[in-house]
């Protein structure tokens, strides 16, 4: 039985959201501790080890913008980060702003308990108890592996990988036969990696996913050096865009149904050259109109049947859905993989993966040998990591029976009937439809002025109330209604979990929503009952 630490803030989580919200409290005076499963800080880049893992978003823009001299003196070597120099990063940072002596590492938060008389919050772990006034989570949008309940699993006599748990060491699938589940975005990285090492690699398809070119090459020393340059117009210019990347394309207004072929062509072709997410914002109505919408889809099956020389494998990797409602994949030589001799392709549409045998597989109506299984199944997505912590706010109410309905929180950040609880990227707020730092860096800010704006007022107690968090779900799902983004089985919907409640969770729209936690610091908390 551990000891109980009496502190400020407990903050749940040592990624980004968790290094900087302890580095803002204490610079505040509060005392603060950080609670992390892990053995290391760096998350999502903790866990995420799998060959090929790589950030989607430039490197010189997923990084903290709040310190001047940190921005100046990290130097990126490649376009896109891959893992272990985002790990680094994270490290670097750490160790930097001695943070890691506020963490207690390998330290699993086991529940989360409210006492109304005291106001505070009492946080058990596998080891020490916590009592706290304020809770932060900082748990991540995509830390909940899924796993789903494959019959026969445990049977597999070979080795099994998540690709969002993998082990922390090296991993060699030479001359081995590997098994891939899964073709979202750790798969479509981890398969060009794993078809290097592998000596037959079998991808095990539900639905084909959209991919565009990453384009991932060295970083230029002028490019950085000009960047670091300029970089407050670049992070303030991030501020006032949707996606929060600053894109060497400016983002048009125009629609691509009413483009003419050959303009149409030729600003995709440019854009898929190029490569990375500046693609999705090539015509200014990819998201709202089926027309333009299908458009878009369809040029990029037409790269798929140029790039892949199989026409059988090139059409059963071409997706039929919406493009970019589910969260479309980046990738280096994806498709190009699937021309390799070792490398098969089978769909398992129809009848999914039926059973998990000794040696193998059975899928397609078909028995598969393996040495390795490599799930790249996924995430329980914004809710898993929260709803994993047990937490139980005012009179009993835990979070579970308060979300059975879908996640119900105001701006993503507080949640009724829990007062003093923070949720970093809490479903409701942009989080993973932004740059996920710079979404960070607002909400941990928005956080740490609410605790020095109690502070000052002599305040203990701050829960969102139930009409604003009430209304404020409607208006997240009034926003998505007006898009195509609910037309697919996404993550973001929660339709890739079993029983999980279908309702769209993040909130579409970065620049509005930061202007509106403004308002709302500025109107004393509206929405918030202080006490
Ligand atoms: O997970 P996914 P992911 N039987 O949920 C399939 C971020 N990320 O880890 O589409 C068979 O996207 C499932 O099939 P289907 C990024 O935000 C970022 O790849 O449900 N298959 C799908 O193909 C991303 O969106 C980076 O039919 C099953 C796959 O598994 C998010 O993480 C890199 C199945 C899961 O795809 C999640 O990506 C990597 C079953 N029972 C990830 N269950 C960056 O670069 C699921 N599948 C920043």
């Amino acid at each position: 039985m551990g000891s109980i630490e009496e502190c400020d803030v407990v903050v749940v989580g040592a990624g980004f959201g968790g290094l900087y919200s302890l580095y803002l409290l204490r610079q505040e005076g509060f005392d603060v501790r950080g609670l992390e499963r892990g053995t290391g800080v760096g998350g999502t880049w903790y866990w995420n080890r799998y060959p090929g893992a790589r950030c989607d978003v430039e490197s010189l823009q997923y990084s903290y913008s709040f310190d001047p001299e940190l921005q100046q003196e990290w130097e990126w070597t490649e376009r896109y980060a891959g893992q272990p120099e985002i790990l680094r990063y994270a490290e670097h940072v750490s160790d930097r702003f001695d943070l890691e002596s506020l963490i207690a590492f390998k330290t699993n938060v086991e529940a989360a308990d409210y006492d109304e008389s005291t106001s505070t919050w009492t946080v058990s772990t596998n080891r020490d108890t916590y009592r706290a006034r304020f809770l932060v989570a900082a748990t991540g949008c995509l830390s909940t592996t899924n796993l789903p309940e494959f019959e026969g699993l445990a049977n597999f006599e070979g080795d099994v990988y998540h690709t969002g748990r993998w082990p922390h060491k090296t991993v060699d699938f030479t001359g081995q036969r590997v098994a891939v589940v899964g073709t979202g975005s750790s798969a479509v990285q981890a398969i060009p990696v794993l078809a290097e090492q592998a000596s037959e690699l079998t991808v095990f398809q539900r639905t084909p996913n959209y991919s565009v070119p990453a384009r991932n090459e060295p970083l230029d020393p002028v490019v950085q050096a000009e960047t670091k340059e300029s970089y407050d117009e670049l992070r303030q210019a991030a501020r006032v865009e949707r996606s929060g990347i600053i894109s060497i394309f400016p983002p048009n207004e125009d629609s691509a149904k009413q483009a003419d072929n050959t303009e149409f062509n030729n600003r995709m072709d440019e854009r898929w050259e190029h490569g990375g997410f500046g693609f999705y914002r090539a015509y200014a109505d990819i998201g709202i109109d089926p027309t333009s919408n299908e458009r878009i889809a369809e040029y990029v099956r037409g790269q798929i049947t140029q790039v892949v020389d199989d026409p059988e494998t090139a059409r059963l990797l071409a997706p039929t859905n919406t493009i970019a409602c589910k969260r479309p994949c980046l990738d280096t030589h994806y498709y190009e993989t699937f021309n390799s001799q070792h490398v098969h392709l089978v769909d398992i549409s129809e009848g999914g993966i039926e059973e998990i045998t000794r040696t193998g597989l059975k899928a397609a109506g078909q028995d598969f040998e393996f040495d390795a299984l490599v799930f790249a199944t996924g995430f329980d997505a914004m809710t898993g990591a929260l709803l994993n912590m047990n937490i139980t706010g005012k009179d009993g109410c835990t979070l579970g029976d308060a979300w059975s309905a879908g996640p119900r929180t105001y701006l993503g950040l507080g949640v009724p009937e829990f007062p003093n609880l923070f949720t970093v990227t809490g479903p409701g707020s942009p989080s993973v439809l932004t740059n996920m730092i710079m979404a960070i860096e607002q909400h941990v800010e928005w956080i740490r002025d609410c605790l020095v704006a109690m502070r000052r007022q002599d305040l203990t107690t701050i829960e969102a109330t139930a009409t604003a968090a009430d209304s404020w779900v409607d208006h997240v799902n009034s926003i998505a209604d007006q898009t195509l983004y609910p037309t697919c089985n996404s993550w973001y919907l929660g339709a890739n979990i079993p029983g999980k409640t279908r309702v769209f969770m993040p909130l579409i729209g970065y620049p509005p929503y930061a202007e509106k936690c403004k308002q709302v610091a500025e109107n004393n908390y509206e929405g918030f009952r202080l006490g």
